[in-house]
């Protein structure tokens, strides 16, 4: 089956997954109520298929939830299949083919969304006082949440007032009434930022939000991309066609036409009301919520059978690992090659919940510019820290380019035997950072400082262009003619 389709349509992606051995139907009735969170998380945690569940509890609408949309598959050969999928990339892809294909659309021209008319997200349309958002089997996705998630995998949908930005971003929504929700919309995300504007003229955030998406819109919408960089035409760049996208029926936002859900309304200019807690994309859950800004919802539209996915998380590997992380590590490679820093690869190793960005340095190109490590990683911090995706992630690791940064065993091996105490753990602790992670004060928090350093596990030798030791393994201590021998006969020894 073509893998092309399941990135620009969310029911083909469905397809596309059931035809991989990548989807679980699971028609015996579950509860919405930690039920199918813990099936969920049981999924990411085993690397089982994901799991739609076609038959919820208390659900006379017949509304469908699709769990682990981008966890990571034990299938041999296919562990990234659902990340890759979102690209239209095939099943077995790599970690590197996958970013290269999301930095190219980077350097293509914008492709602007094209309007249409047949529309499925409008097949059941409800306005105004009709609107219930209980209709829908909302989960309670951990005992310890606060509420309940509408919104674990779906994004926003806001423009500037002077409509020159249109930002598609993914954050989480809680349900607080039934014409309400409430949610993170910080000030550093481009959501925050664009809702400050509205404020500022005294006026609540004309706002949409789409659950069900393409998946390649919910991927970019999930990329650090920067400031006054419209999503819309960076996805149409991405997939190399226009997103289709229909009006909003009560105001001038327009929103993906396939989409499984929409609801559309307005962030309230100065309401808030208290938002989770969650069990959150470092793996914890912390006792208390935060008052965070109220979206009103003026309608609801909706496929037949609509399919809200949702992400449960928490520790890895789960989608803020396996999608966030690797919009990260796309837009960070970006910028270094931007930057002109001597990196041939980044990566925001999944098993370290975002909370760290490795670096792999290509030490050819490190010798040319005759420096030292105290001199790159002020380098790294100038011309790489004020940039919007390095706000998101406290470390970075350096790592000479003979080590698979996509490979944590090889990371931690380098981090283990080629840090020195004293000269290579440079602390940035000060310089600014997302408040969420959890090794932060209160002190810290209030002064946005982010808890950054950068590690280097680069050998001295290596600013030199050469490796200070030879690797003792399989691949590096025998001649290539003993390696071929060693894997035809590999069988005959009785292996
Ligand atoms: C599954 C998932 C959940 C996310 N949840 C949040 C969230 O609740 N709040 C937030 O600020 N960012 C969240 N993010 C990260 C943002 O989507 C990401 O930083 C993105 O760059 C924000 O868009 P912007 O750069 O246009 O502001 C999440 C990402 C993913 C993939
Ligand atoms: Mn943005």
């Amino acid at each position: 089956m073509n893998h092309q389709p399941a990135a620009t349509d969310f029911r083909q992606f469905i397809d596309y997954l059931r035809a991989h051995q990548e989807l679980l139907e699971i028609d015996v009735a579950v509860s919405p109520e930690l039920e199918a969170g813990a099936i969920t998380r049981k999924v990411y945690e085993t690397g089982a298929p994901a799991p739609l569940f076609q038959a919820l509890e208390n659900n006379p609408h017949g509304f469908r939830i699709l769990g682990a949309p981008a966890g990571l598959s034990r299938r041999d050969g296919q562990r990234y299949a659902r990340l890759a999928a979102h690209f239209g990339l095939p099943k077995n892809a790599t970690p590197r083919e996958i970013l290269e294909t999301i930095i190219s659309a980077g350097d293509r021209t914008p492709i602007t969304p094209v309007q249409v008319s047949n529309a499925p997200c409008k097949q059941n349309v409800l306005l105004g006082d009709d609107v219930d958002l209980h209709r829908f089997p909302i989960p309670l996705l951990h005992q310890e949440d606060g509420g309940r998630y509408f919104a674990t995998y779906g994004f926003h949908v806001v423009q500037s007032p002077d409509g020159r930005w249109d930002s598609w971003s993914v954050a989480r929504a809680m349900l607080h009434d039934r014409r309400t929700l409430v949610g993170p919309a910080m000030a550093q995300q481009h959501i925050g930022m664009i809702h400050q504007m509205w404020r500022e003229q005294g006026k609540n955030t004309p706002w949409a939000m789409v659950l069900g998406a393409p998946p390649a819109a919910m991927a970019v919408a999930g990329m650090p991309l920067p400031a006054w960089v419209s999503e819309p035409g960076y996805i149409g760049a991405l997939t190399g066609q226009p997103v289709e996208v229909v009006k909003c029926e009560t105001n001038d936002l327009y929103v993906p036409a396939s989409a499984e859900i929409v609801v559309e309304g307005e962030i309230s200019v100065g309401q808030t009301a208290m938002e989770g807690p969650m069990g959150e994309y470092h793996g914890y859950a912390f006792a208390e919520g935060k008052p965070q800004p109220l979206f009103h919802v003026k309608a609801v539209s909706y496929r037949d059978r609509a399919i809200l996915p949702i992400c449960v998380a928490g520790t890895p590997p789960e989608e803020n690992h396996t999608l966030w992380g690797t919009m990260i590590s796309a837009e960070a490679l970006k910028h270094c090659r931007q930057q002109q820093l001597p990196i041939d690869m980044a990566w925001c190793s999944y098993e370290a919940a975002t909370c760290w960005l490795v670096l792999s340095v290509d030490i050819d190109k490190l010798a040319v510019l005759n420096t030292d490590a105290d001199s790159l990683v002020q380098l790294i911090a100038e011309k790489f820290f004020n940039s919007h995706v390095a706000w998101l992630v406290p470390k970075i690791l350096l790592v000479g380019n003979d080590i698979d940064i996509t490979d944590i065993n090889q990371v931690v091996w380098a981090l283990a035997t080629r840090s020195h105490p004293k000269r290579d753990f440079h602390d940035f602790s000060d310089s600014p950072g997302i408040p969420m992670v959890p090794y932060l004060d209160a002190e810290d928090k209030q002064a946005g400082r982010g808890g950054k350093m950068i590690i280097n596990c680069l050998f001295p030798e290596a600013f030199a262009g050469r490796q200070r030791a030879t690797t003792a393994n399989f691949e590096h201590s025998y001649p290539e003619t003993i390696k071929q021998q060693v894997n035809r006969r590999w069988r005959d020894y009785g292996f």
